[in-house]
């Protein structure tokens, strides 16, 4: 499954790949991608091992926001 997700508070590379490092260490993703200027992050993947609001989590307990979940 493919989901793009708004993400409020990346400012810089760091946060980039924060955010990246942690959702590509789950097991299920098979690809995050976090685009810090446009306050995006792509994520790819295996919804029988990993659910959405997991990954929604992950994220915001690294101190960004997710915005919207756009289907
Ligand atoms: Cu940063």
């Amino acid at each position: 499954m493919h989901k793009q997700l708004k993400v409020d508070g990346m400012s810089c590379q760091h946060c980039k790949m924060s955010i990246e490092t942690a959702l590509n260490s789950i097991t299920g993703v098979q690809r995050a991608i976090a685009f810090h200027e446009e306050g995006r992050v792509e994520i790819d993947f295996n919804e029988s091992q990993i659910d959405l609001a997991t990954l929604i989590n992950t994220i915001d307990d690294l101190g960004f926001e997710v915005i919207t979940d756009q289907e």
